[in-house]
């Protein structure tokens, strides 16, 4: 059993605004690799080389078929019990805003209804000459040809490149959520990205008890309140059902 803080459980039974960080480590365990993670999305491949609008330009069957592989493996994943836990959390807690890095769908499937998506979703394709959507993506690396729309344009997944800027009302959606959390909970983030990177530390300025829950210790270890290592897939439930204990208490 994972010892959390005891005030840790007391502010979160009653809180009354809870915002949630999630990285590639909270869908580890529904088995889609990390990025920077041994074996993970990176070690294989170079980000610059495959995650940025210049790589597709240069080499769009490379990418879409990065893509193409990515689209299945999520098609075939389920929402683990961390997704499971954090939509739970919404019965416990008034407000709950789950601020994703990631581009999986997942927590939105596991009934998540505040669900920020930072750098978009993996599933929604579309030209990226004349923005129809495309029904899906599903190119080989071995394809002689890219995915193509009607007009000619490439086929793209609706994700943030590097060099590109986030959905303006996604970030101001997650910095406001932030800005207004008396708990912020970071799962599963190495913590390297910007801007998202920078959100425990707005927290942490703006006065939430700051929560880290990861196998390891990050760059936002150092400013979090309290890191609990661990898996996401069993802390967050852990977490949860403390919390529902607590906010049973009293409850005749
Ligand atoms: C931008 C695409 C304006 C989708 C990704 C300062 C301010 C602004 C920008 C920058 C800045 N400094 C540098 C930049 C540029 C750049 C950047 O941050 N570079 C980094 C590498 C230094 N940022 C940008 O370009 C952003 N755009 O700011 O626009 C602008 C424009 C031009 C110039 C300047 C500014 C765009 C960033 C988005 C890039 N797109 N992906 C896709 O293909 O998926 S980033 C990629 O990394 C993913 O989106 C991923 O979500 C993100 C973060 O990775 P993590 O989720 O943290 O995953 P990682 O593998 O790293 O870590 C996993 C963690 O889980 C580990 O800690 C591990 O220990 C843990 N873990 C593993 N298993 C478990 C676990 N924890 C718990 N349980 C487990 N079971
Ligand atoms: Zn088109």
């Amino acid at each position: 059993m994972t010892g959390f803080a005891s005030n840790l459980i007391e502010r979160l039974a009653s809180a009354g605004n809870v915002a949630v960080l999630t990285g590639a480590g909270a869908s580890a365990e529904s088995g889609i690799p990390t990025f920077r993670d041994p074996g993970g999305l990176w070690s294989r491949f170079n980000p610059a080389e495959l995650a940025s609008f210049e790589a597709f330009r240069r080499d769009p069957i490379r990418v879409q078929s990065w893509y193409s592989a990515r689209i299945r493996a999520v098609l075939e994943s389920e929402p683990n019990p961390c997704h499971v836990a954090l939509a739970e959390l919404e019965a416990l807690v008034p407000s709950v805003s789950v601020i994703t890095q990631n581009v999986d769908g997942l927590h939105k499937r596991a009934g998540s209804s505040n669900v920020i998506e930072l750098h978009g979703n993996l599933l929604d394709v579309f030209c990226a000459t004349c923005g129809r959507a495309a029904e899906t993506l599903d190119v080989a690396p071995d394809a002689l040809e890219p995915a193509r729309c009607e007009c000619g344009g490439l086929i793209r997944p609706r994700v943030v490149w590097f060099g590109e800027t986030l959905p303006a009302d996604a970030y101001e959606s997650a910095v406001s959520a932030t800005a207004r959390a008396d708990v912020f909970i970071s799962i599963g983030t190495s913590g390297e990205v910007y801007p998202a990177a920078g959100l425990p530390r707005l927290a942490a300025e703006a006065g939430a008890y700051v929560l880290e829950i990861n196998v390891q210790r990050t760059p936002i270890s150092g400013l979090a309140d309290e890191v609990v290592l661990g898996a996401a897939g069993i802390v967050v439930p852990q977490l949860l059902s403390e919390v529902r204990r607590r906010s049973n208490v009293g409850v005749s």
